[in-house]
């Protein structure tokens, strides 16, 4: 398994409720590390941008709402196959299919609000982690 990079945020949902170091923690005990962070306060057209992909769907102006209404805290975590760990430790989209012990069924408040984002793909990986953060910003 190769070492890889994926994006992370927390959400508003969860930065609200001062839940960014559970978060964390959950993180770490996975073996991922965190090797870029910070807190952000998106605007509705920031957030829009970064969920373009999600734009004909019924949710999306809900979404880009939601993302912009409180700071997110954004991330870039590194460890041994981390696209694909980091979605296990999320847990599912909907916080009600979502595996004991993962971040969304402890967390979440619903399918909307469901406190974390992770990229999907090496592809979006790359993406997404060059939308918030330059090479700079990434200490591993
Ligand atoms: P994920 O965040 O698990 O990758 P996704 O990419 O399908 O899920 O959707 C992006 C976000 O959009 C998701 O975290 C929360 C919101 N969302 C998805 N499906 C939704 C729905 N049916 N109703 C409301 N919000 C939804
Ligand atoms: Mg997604």
């Amino acid at each position: 398994m190769a070492i890889e990079r994926t994006l992370s945020i927390i959400k508003p949902d969860a930065t609200r409720r001062n839940l960014t170091g559970a978060i964390n923690a959950k993180f770490e005990a996975a073996g991922l590390r965190i090797v870029a962070q910070k807190r952000i306060k998106l605007t509705k057209e920031q957030a829009g941008k970064f969920y373009e992909v999600h734009k004909e769907r019924p949710f999306y102006d809900e979404l880009c709402e939601f993302m912009s209404s409180a700071p997110v805290v954004v991330q870039v975590l590194e460890g041994e196959n981390a696209i694909a760990r980091n979605r296990e430790v999320m847990g599912a989209t909907n916080p009600a299919e979502a595996a004991e012990g993962t971040i969304r069924k402890e967390f979440a408040l619903s399918i909307g609000e469901n406190s974390v984002h992770g990229s999907d793909a090496p592809e979006t990986a790359a993406a997404e982690i060059a939308f918030f953060f330059s090479q700079l910003e990434i200490v591993g």
